[in-house]
C-alpha cells in the first residue's frame, strides 16, 4: 500500500468530506509502514475496507414544534466496522452535523474502541437537529421520530449508540423509552441511559475522568506531578466540567472553559465552589459560559476560544474538532505549554498536531485520551448482559486500569529511538493491528 496514492483516490471519491479525509490522513499516513509488514492485508485490499464505512443509513427526521409548526431534520448513521465486536459510538445533535463530520467520527471510533481492549466495532449517527432553545417536549418528540427511523438499524448486538455533542441523559432516556416502544424488548440498545433503566454509574464522568487518567500516565513518564499545574480546558459540556472536576480533586489549577460563544478566563484556577456553580448552570439550567463569567466577575472573551488568552502547562481541548489550529499550537508553546490531552474528537488540525510532536511534548489524540466515555459504556453493555449493576468503584477501578491499558499499548506502538513517545503513531497503529486482523481472519466481508 502507498499511502499516497491511496489517499489521492480517496480525495478524489469524497472531495466534499474535508473532516473524513483528515482523519483517515492521519491513520494511514501513520500506519504505512506496519500495513505494509502484512503483504496478506494488501492482497485482501485490507485498506480500503478498513477506511470506507460498512453502511451509512441517511433519513429525513419530521417533527412538530411547541408552536404546531412541523419541522424536518436529517438523521444519520455511520456503521464503520464491526470486526470486533458490535457496531458502538455516539449519536451527535449539533447544527453542524453533516455525512463528513460523522464518517470522521465513526472511523476514529473505530480504533478508539478498539484501543479499549472491549469488544465494540466503530459507529456514530447524529443529525443537524440543535437542542439549543428547544422545550423538553420538543427534544423529546424530536428524539421519538428519529429512533422511529434509527430503531431498524441497532440492537444490542448489532449496533449500540450512546451521548456526543447535544446529546446527554435527557437524549438518550427520550431514545430508549421509544426504542422500547417500538421493538417491545428492554435490551441495552443504547448507553448512557439513567441510572434506574440500566445505566452504568460512573458513565457520565467516565470521558473526563478517563481523560485525566491517562494524562497521569502521559506525565508519570516524565516524572511531573499534575498537583498545581495550570490546565486550560475549553467547552463547559459533559466531558470538560468531568474534566474540570477531577483536575481540581487532584489540586490542579483549571484556568479556562468555553463554550462555543466564548471563554472565560480564571487566572488563580477554578476553586470547588465556582465548580458546583459552573456545574448547576450548566446541567441544571442548561446556562452559557457568559453568565458564569458576569456572575464570577471573571474575565469573558466572546467569540475567542482559550488559547491564545491564557498561559497553561497543560491544554485539554473537550469542545470540538479543529478547535486548536496552527496558531493556537504556537501560543500554547510559546506560553510553556508541555502536554495537551485531548477530550474531545480530533480538535487539533494536522498543522497543530504537526506543531506539538516537533516540539517533542506530550501529546495525546482523542481516540487514546477520551476513551473512557466509550469504555465505560462497553461496561454498561456487559453489565446490561448481565442484568447486574456495579458499584462506582468497581466501575471507576475498571475504567482507570483500562486508560493505563492504552497508555501502554501507545507506549510499545509509538516509542521512537530517542525515546519520545509519538501516541498519535502509538494509538493508530496499536488500535488498527487488532481490527485489521480481525478482519484478516474473517474473510472478505
Ligand atoms: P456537550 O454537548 O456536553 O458539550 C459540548 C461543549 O462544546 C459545549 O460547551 C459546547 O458549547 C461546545 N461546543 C460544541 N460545538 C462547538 C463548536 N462548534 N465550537 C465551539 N464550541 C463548541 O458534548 P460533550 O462534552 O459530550 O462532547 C465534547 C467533545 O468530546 C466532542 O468532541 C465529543 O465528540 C467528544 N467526546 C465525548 C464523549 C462523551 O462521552 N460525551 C466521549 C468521547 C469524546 P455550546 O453549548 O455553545 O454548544
Ligand atoms: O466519541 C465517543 O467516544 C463518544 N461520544 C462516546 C461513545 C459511546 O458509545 O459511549
Amino acid at each position: 500500500m502507498k499511502a499516497v496514492e491511496f489517499l489521492a483516490d480517496l480525495r478524489r471519491r469524497f472531495p466534499n468530506e474535508p473532516e473524513y479525509l483528515q482523519a483517515v490522513e492521519e491513520v494511514v499516513n501513520s500506519i504505512e509502514e506496519e500495513y505494509n509488514k502484512y503483504p496478506a492485508f494488501e492482497n485482501l485490499n485490507l485498506i480500503e475496507r478498513l477506511c470506507i464505512p460498512d453502511q451509512i443509513y441517511t433519513f429525513r427526521v419530521s417533527w412538530v414544534d411547541d408552536k404546531g409548526r412541523v419541522r424536518t431534520n436529517m438523521g444519520y448513521r455511520v456503521q464503520h466496522n464491526n470486526a470486533i465486536g458490535p457496531y458502538k459510538g455516539g449519536i451527535r445533535f449539533h447544527s453542524s452535523v453533516n455525512i463528513s463530520i460523522l464518517k470522521f467520527l465513526a472511523f476514529e471510533q473505530t480504533f478508539k474502541n478498539s484501543l479499549t481492549t472491549l469488544a465494540m466495532g466503530g459507529a456514530k449517527g447524529g443529525s443537524d437537529f440543535s437542542p439549543r432553545g428547544k422545550s423538553d417536549m420538543e427534544v423529546m418528540r424530536f428524539c421519538q421520530a428519529f429512533v422511529t427511523e434509527l430503531y431498524r438499524h441497532i440492537g444490542a448486538d448489532t449496533d449500540v449508540p450512546a451521548g456526543d455533542i447535544g446529546v446527554g441523559g435527557r437524549e438518550v432516556a427520550y431514545m430508549f423509552g421509544w426504542y422500547k416502544k417500538m421493538t417491545r424488548e428492554f435490551t441495552g440498545a443504547f448507553t448512557g441511559k439513567g441510572l434506574n433503566f440500566g445505566g452504568s454509574l460512573v458513565r457520565p464522568e467516565a470521558t473526563g475522568y478517563g481523560n485525566v487518567y491517562f494524562l497521569l500516565n502521559m506525565l508519570a513518564t516524565r516524572g511531573i506531578d499534575i498537583a498545581g499545574k495550570r490546565v486550560a480546558v475549553s467547552g463547559s459540556g459533559n466531558v470538560a466540567l468531568y474534566t474540570a472536576d477531577k483536575l481540581i480533586s487532584l489540586g490542579a489549577k483549571v484556568v479556562s472553559l468555553s463554550d462555543s460563544s466564548g471563554s472565560v478566563i480564571i487566572p488563580d484556577g477554578l476553586t470547588r465552589e465556582q465548580f458546583d456553580k459552573v456545574f448547576e448552570l450548566k446541567t441544571a439550567y442548561r446556562g452559557r459560559i457568559s453568565q458564569f463569567a458576569e456572575d464570577e466577575n471573571l474575565t469573558y472573551l466572546p467569540g475567542q476560544r482559550p488559547w491564545k488568552n491564557v498561559k497553561c502547562d497543560i491544554a485539554m481541548p473537550s469542545a470540538t474538532q479543529n478547535e486548536i489550529d496552527g496558531s493556537d499550537a504556537e501560543a500554547l508553546l510559546d506560553g510553556g505549554c508541555f502536554a495537551v490531552s485531548e477530550g474531545a474528537n480530533m480538535p487539533s488540525t494536522p498543522e497543530a498536531v504537526a506543531k506539538f510532536i516537533n516540539a517533542r511534548i506530550l501529546y495525546a489524540p482523542g481516540k487514546a485520551a477520551n476513551a473512557g466515555g466509550v469504555s465505560v459504556s462497553g461496561l454498561e453493555m456487559a453489565q446490561n448482559a448481565q442484568k447486574l449493576s456495579w458499584t462506582a468503584e468497581e466501575v471507576d477501578t475498571k475504567l482507570r486500569s483500562i486508560m493505563n491499558d492504552i497508555h501502554t499499548q501507545c507506549v510499545k506502538y509509538g516509542s521512537e529511538d530517542d525515546g519520545y513517545v509519538n501516541y498519535v503513531k502509538g494509538a493508530n497503529v496499536a488500535g488498527f493491528l487488532k481490527v485489521a486482523k480481525a478482519m484478516h481472519a474473517q474473510g472478505i466481508v
